[in-house]
């Protein structure tokens, strides 16, 4: 399945946030950038890209990476979710009071900061993969609309690691795994007066998960190849049963 109709213009890619100066702002603009230009890639014809899972709509692709031992897959997947728009998906994967609900690898979610409305600071701890030592992560998350002129916009969340004075590594008591998630939402819709029924979200998911400390390759990929899939029926059957009765929201 091609992805080049996910184009987006990015000179112009924002125009939701008024405060622009926070001190992850530069690098989410590169990240977006860097994103953008890969979700037109085709994984298909790619033959780094490995298929790993193709199940109705969803399609997940890995490419493996190691760097002087250290694990460094990329993963890619894209789905579709019916009745649900770009800004709805973007803002249930955004929300830090939402993720509980889907996201089933949290064992603990604690906001560090906020950076603006539309970016804050969180650390995680995950749920225990036995018989490696428990990760956590320290993570800003970026939510951005973007234009296209004619279209309704697309919508991206970046989630980075970064450093956070009040967790440094070393000082949790677990393994620090790092990460650079990005869920870019594009909605398809063709009417002009549209019902639930007539929107759905484009969505491409990219992944690249250092996992630190101790964690065997074959392990770690034996653990993506299970909870990806998992993550994105979870997300997006919740995303579906959230919206139903609102308005919606592009
Ligand atoms: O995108 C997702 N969630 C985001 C919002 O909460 C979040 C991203 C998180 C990615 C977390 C990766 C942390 C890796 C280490 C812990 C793995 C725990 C798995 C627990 C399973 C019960 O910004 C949703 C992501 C959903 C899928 C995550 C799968 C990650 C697989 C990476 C494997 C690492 C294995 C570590 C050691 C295991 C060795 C046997």
């Amino acid at each position: 399945e091609k992805l080049q109709n996910l184009e987006v213009d990015t000179k112009k890619l924002d125009s939701s946030s008024d405060k622009k100066d926070h001190r992850m702002y530069n690098q989410m603009q590169d990240l977006i950038n860097k994103y953008v230009e890969l979700s037109k890639q085709d994984p298909e014809s790619e033959p780094s890209w490995q298929c790993l899972s193709k199940s109705g709509e969803t399609k997940i692709y890995r490419k493996e990476e190691e760097k002087d031992g250290v694990l460094l897959d990329y993963l890619v997947a894209t789905t579709s979710v019916q009745g649900v728009t770009a800004a709805e998906m973007a803002e249930v994967f955004h929300n830090g009071k939402l993720k509980l609900e889907w996201d089933h690898t949290i064992e603990a979610d604690k906001k560090l900061e906020t950076l603006d409305e539309l970016c804050s600071v969180y650390h995680q701890i995950l749920k225990r993969v036995w018989p490696t030592a428990q990760r956590d992560i320290v993570y800003a998350s970026h939510k951005q609309k973007l234009e296209k002129p004619g279209e309704h916009p697309s919508w991206i969340v970046c989630n980075v690691s970064c450093d956070h004075p009040s967790v440094p590594e070393g000082t949790s008591g677990y393994t620090r795994a790092t990460i650079e998630v990005v869920l870019f939402c594009q909605t398809v819709c063709d009417k002009t007066d549209p019902t639930r029924k007539d929107v759905s979200c484009r969505i491409v998911y990219s992944a690249s998960v250092n996992p630190g400390g101790w964690a065997p390759s074959a392990a770690v990929r034996a653990v993506s190849q299970r909870e990806y899939p998992k993550f994105l029926k979870k997300i997006s059957a919740f995303a579906v049963d959230h919206v139903k009765k609102n308005a919606i929201e592009f």
